[in-house]
């Protein structure tokens, strides 16, 4: 793995936070980081030195011989910490009011309270991790479905990292090339052969292209994929819903038109969060409440990723599949013969390769769940556990942008129409870009931005 660009450690104002939620629990965790946080330390707690990155227990106090607590507290002195700078983590017992009193006799004794996100931002600005493994940390912290998890740890692990350094690496490459032909501009044919640059060229591009084409995979880990549940009236959707999310949340009813809003709910699939849309049945609703329903069912069609067409006899399927179709859906649709535990007439039970679901039964909805699994997969592709997936709109923007400025300089170097030296500005730019996408510069901005949305303690 090529090495990525180390800043030098620096030990910044003492930073104090709760590490873990607030409120009840048995233990909680108290995150103190900077340069006096030994000294702080030393007012506090007994006994005072402890043996480094062992746990150990001490007495707390509030620094004029008062006990307050005793805590389990690790010392990590920098730079082998998590930050950089020397770590010390104190467990406490939980509740409000225990860590708070801690954390109060800390500060008085020189920590500041943390920033959302400052000590990750530290652990970033002493190279402890690149600025693509901080936004892991926050995306591990936030993912709500085991496929965003699974990207996040993927990314936290430097996967994406070493991709972008390798990509960094190679348009160094081309640039030391360039540089030699720069110096040497009077020979013919130059002394680096035009074939050459264009080969790194085109692999660079083909690495870019190929995370690139990750970006509507790594959207729908982001935000989910929208599976609609759509057919007529009374077939079933709202008990298909329920029976899937394995709550009772839609209201059932024997009436047909029981269903007037959307209801959507958010299932774990097995490679997809999949957002559940419940939706009004499909009919021409005379009802002026009913009919905006309907409206709206086909409005969340028209958006859907998939739709599954639920219908409890064939006719009712091929009329759901139909309105689909004219609404003019992109979405991948499949069949689902609901009420399977009532009888299914044998024309029934192969309707265009319907599963057949009973939501009174739970049979089918494993299969169900599998289908809309292989279509996703068939639209956005399985995934190779190898290639990363950029999951972020500011990674894609700046893999976009770096692809343009690559683009523009191999057009310019095919036509031989750039000089050299303009030609390397597109280059760079690449570069840069890539830069800042592992955040080595301009990197107080980004870090603003990024860190923003970081839980406090983290
Ligand atoms: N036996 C059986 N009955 C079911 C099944 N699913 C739904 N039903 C019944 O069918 C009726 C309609 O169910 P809903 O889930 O409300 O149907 P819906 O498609 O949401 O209906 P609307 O919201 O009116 O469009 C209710 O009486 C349910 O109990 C099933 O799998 N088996
Ligand atoms: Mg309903």
């Amino acid at each position: 793995m090529t090495e990525s660009p180390r800043r030098s450690l620096t030990q910044g104002d003492t930073i104090v936070a709760l590490a873990t939620p607030p409120g009840r629990g048995a233990i909680a965790v108290i995150r103190l980081s900077g340069q006096d946080a030994p000294r702080i330390a030393a007012r506090h707690l007994s006994p005072w030195p402890i043996e480094p990155r062992v746990a150990t227990l001490c007495e707390i106090s509030d620094g004029y011989g008062g006990r307050m607590e005793q805590a389990l507290v690790t010392w990590f002195p920098a730079p082998n910490s998590y930050t950089g700078e020397t770590v010390i983590e104190i467990s406490t017992h939980g509740g409000d009011l225990t860590p708070a009193l801690v954390i109060e006799q800390l500060v008085a004794s020189g920590a500041r309270p943390a920033e959302p996100g400052e000590f990750t931002r530290r652990a970033v600005l002493n190279g402890k991790m690149d600025l693509l493994q901080a936004e892991a940390v926050a995306d591990l912290i936030d993912a709500p479905s085991r496929a965003m998890r699974d990207a996040a740890v993927r990314q936290l692990d430097g996967g994406l990292s070493r991709r972008v350094l390798d990509l960094r690496a190679a348009m160094l490459e081309i640039e030391a090339l360039l540089a030699y032909d720069i110096d040497f501009p009077e020979e013919d044919d130059g002394p680096v052969p035009r074939e050459r640059v264009l080969r790194a060229i085109d692999s660079a591009l083909a690495s870019l292209d190929q995370l690139l084409a990750t970006v509507p995979r790594g959207e729908l880990i982001r935000s989910g994929a929208v599976v609609v549940i759509a057919g007529e009236p009374n077939v079933g959707k709202s008990s298909l819903f329920n029976a899937l999310i394995g709550r009772s949340r839609a209201i059932v009813t024997e009436i047909p038109g029981t269903t007037r809003d959307a209801i959507e709910a958010v299932i774990d699939g097995d490679r997809w969060p999949l957002r559940l849309v419940d939706t009004a049945g499909i009919r021409d609703a005379t009802d002026v409440v009913e009919r905006l329903g309907v409206e709206l069912s086909q409005r969340h069609i028209q958006g859907a990723h998939v739709v599954l067409a639920c219908g409890d006899s064939s006719e009712s399927i091929a009329h759901v599949r139909e309105s689909v179709s004219r609404l003019g859906a992109s979405a991948a649709v499949i069949s689902a013969r609901t009420k399977s535990d009532l009888s299914v007439g044998a024309a029934d039970a192969g309707a265009a390769g319907a599963v057949l679901v009973s939501a009174t039964t739970g049979a089918g909805l494993r299969e169900l769940l599998a289908r809309i699994d292989g279509e996703l997969s068939k639209l956005y592709g399985a995934g190779d556990g190898d290639t990363p997936v950029v999951t972020r709109s500011r990674h894609r923007a700046i893999l976009a942008a770096a692809r343009a400025e690559l683009t523009g300089f191999r057009e310019g170097w095919l036509a031989g129409v750039l000089p050299a030296t303009v030609a390397a500005v597109h280059l760079r730019s690449a570069v840069h870009s890539l830069e800042e996408l592992i955040g080595s510069v301009d990197v107080e901005d980004v870090l603003d931005r990024v860190f923003s949305s970081f839980c406090v303690g983290k």
